[in-house]
């Protein structure tokens, strides 16, 4: 089957965001008077649950703190990283500018599929590619937009559905193993591109792990 589609993951795949969104829980934390810090090797571990809002109710699981307000504390987290990403301090990862490019030359169609919250790609987008960079993706499926996150494959299922291709018309392009198992089970093609905080997962079953997306352009 012919190539259609490239769905994109966000969070560590398009760019190095997940030591931004760290840095943004730990503000919203001590803003609100929670003695939480979530260090680096801590939110490695954290990453396995994917979401923000499920992220902050598991580590409450876990420290046994039953009042915290998930959704004002997640809600201050999102502004506070937003205003990383409008700030422009975000920068995409090598090659993915040059990938979008190249795809949308040879006439691809451009997906994303993500865990994360809707105005976080937005302004991700906006800040590194220009306003006008949203238009370039048909579908774009958020955190908001599903019941169950990744690994599950609803995320991927919707942009299929949205899309209107079936799974082997498409290649879906993940940093992590959460991300790999949610686009195989929806029956997409995978290619790893580790990032920071993935580089120690399980990646068997994926198409293809690079270092990078600039080796993904010549085999397009
Ligand atoms: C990765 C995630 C996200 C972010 C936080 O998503 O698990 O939850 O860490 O985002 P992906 P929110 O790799 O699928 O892009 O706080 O907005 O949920
Ligand atoms: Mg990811």
């Amino acid at each position: 089957m012919t190539l259609k589609a490239l769905i994109f993951d966000v969070d560590g795949t398009l760019a190095e965001t997940e030591d931004y969104h760290r840095q943004a829980f730990n503000q919203a934390f001590a803003e609100f008077g929670i003695d939480w810090a979530w260090n680096r090797e801590l939110y490695a571990e954290l990453l396995k649950t994917t979401g923000g809002k499920e992220r902050i109710l598991a580590f409450a699981k876990l420290r046994k703190h039953n009042n915290i307000d998930v959704v004002a504390l997640h809600a201050r987290k999102t502004e506070i990283y937003l205003q990383y990403a409008k700030g422009g301090r975000i920068e995409l990862r090598s090659g993915v500018a040059d990938l979008i490019d190249y795809a949308r030359q040879i006439g691809l169609q451009l997906a994303i599929a993500t865990t994360t919250t809707r105005a976080n790609v937005e302004n991700l987008l906006w800040a590194t590619l220009g306003p006008s960079s949203l238009e370039w993706f048909k579908v774009i499926c958020c955190g908001e937009d599903v019941r169950v996150k990744k690994p599950d494959p609803e995320v991927y299922l919707r942009v299929l559905d949205q899309l209107g291709l079936s799974p082997s018309a498409c290649l879906a392009i993940e940093d992590s193993y959460m991300g790999l198992k949610s686009a195989s089970d929806a029956g997409i093609a995978v290619v790893i591109t580790p990032s920071v905080y993935t580089n120690d997962h399980n990646f068997e079953g994926a198409a293809h792990v690079m270092k990078n997306l600039t080796y993904l352009k010549p085999c397009l």
